[in-house]
């Protein structure tokens, strides 16, 4: 079973997100857990403050070192190796499917959730985190980054998601935007299923699907289908689209 450790000064947040769908259907039949340290648990501080101003001046608050530095502690007596722990931080590299697929093969992750204007730089030392960004956007704090992070993660779990979408992973990592879909009914205020996916021939069906999807890719991602591109040269459109 894969584990999942996130400090958090919001353990509701992730608890409570990542029951639902695929994660928490996950965590039942526990191929993955997810469990949240609530930072504040480990303040010494006899009014459990988790917080306290920049040296230096300026504007906000910064969370302290030794809650943060405890409460690692204590999720590392629950790991069997050493972890990699990822700050969540828009000072981060760019977490992507590449890196996804990465991180569901370690046995054990620590997720560093942020709040008020940061973390003080020597827990950031102390735990070697890897800083990661899920984008370029002002948020309040790392527990939605952590939980993107985590629904991305856990279905390239093993047997998270059941054949069928499996099947479809490959598909839907090769870099490349999907086709266009459409179900039931046939006829919608007069819009038609376009007709080659009535036809019942697959082959025909799997062709246009794989040009739908460069074409849609080139239009909406142009930087996807160069690097798509680069590594499919033969399938490169003529440019008479
Ligand atoms: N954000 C920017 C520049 C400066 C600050 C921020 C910002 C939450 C603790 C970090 C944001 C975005 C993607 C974590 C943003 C992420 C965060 C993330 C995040 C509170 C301090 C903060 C130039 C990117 C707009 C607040 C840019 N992925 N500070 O958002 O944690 O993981």
């Amino acid at each position: 079973m894969k584990s999942y450790y996130v400090m958090t000064l919001f353990p509701e947040m992730i608890e409570n997100a990542s029951s639902f769908s695929i994660t928490g259907r996950a965590i039942r039949d526990e191929r993955i857990s997810v469990k949240a340290f609530d930072i504040r648990d480990y303040t010494k501080d006899p009014h459990r403050h988790v917080d306290d101003a920049p040296y230096g001046g300026g504007a906000g608050m910064l969370m302290q070192v030794q809650p943060i530095h405890d409460c690692f502690l204590a999720i590392l007596e629950h790991c069997g190796g050493i972890p990699r722990v990822l700050h969540l931080s828009p000072q981060g590299r760019c977490f992507d499917q590449r890196l996804a697929e990465e991180l569901a093969e370690e046995e054990e992750l620590v997720f560093l959730c942020g709040h008020y204007e940061g973390v003080d730089e020597r827990a950031l030392e102390l735990l070697h985190t890897e800083n990661i960004s899920i984008g370029d956007y002002v948020l309040t704090g790392g527990e939605l980054p952590a939980l993107v992070m985590i629904d991305a993660i856990s279905r390239l779990v093993s047997g998270v998601l059941n054949k069928e979408a499996s099947h479809e992973i490959e598909s839907f990592s090769n870099g490349l935007l999907e086709y266009p879909q459409y179900t039931r009914p046939e006829i919608y205020e007069g819009r038609r299923v376009p007709e080659i996916l009535l036809s019942g021939d697959h082959k025909k069906v799997d062709c246009w699907r794989q040009r739908q999807s460069l074409l849609r890719t080139k239009e909406r991602r142009p930087e996807l289908y160069e690097a798509y591109i680069r590594s499919h040269p033969e399938e490169a459109l003529n440019g008479a689209e």
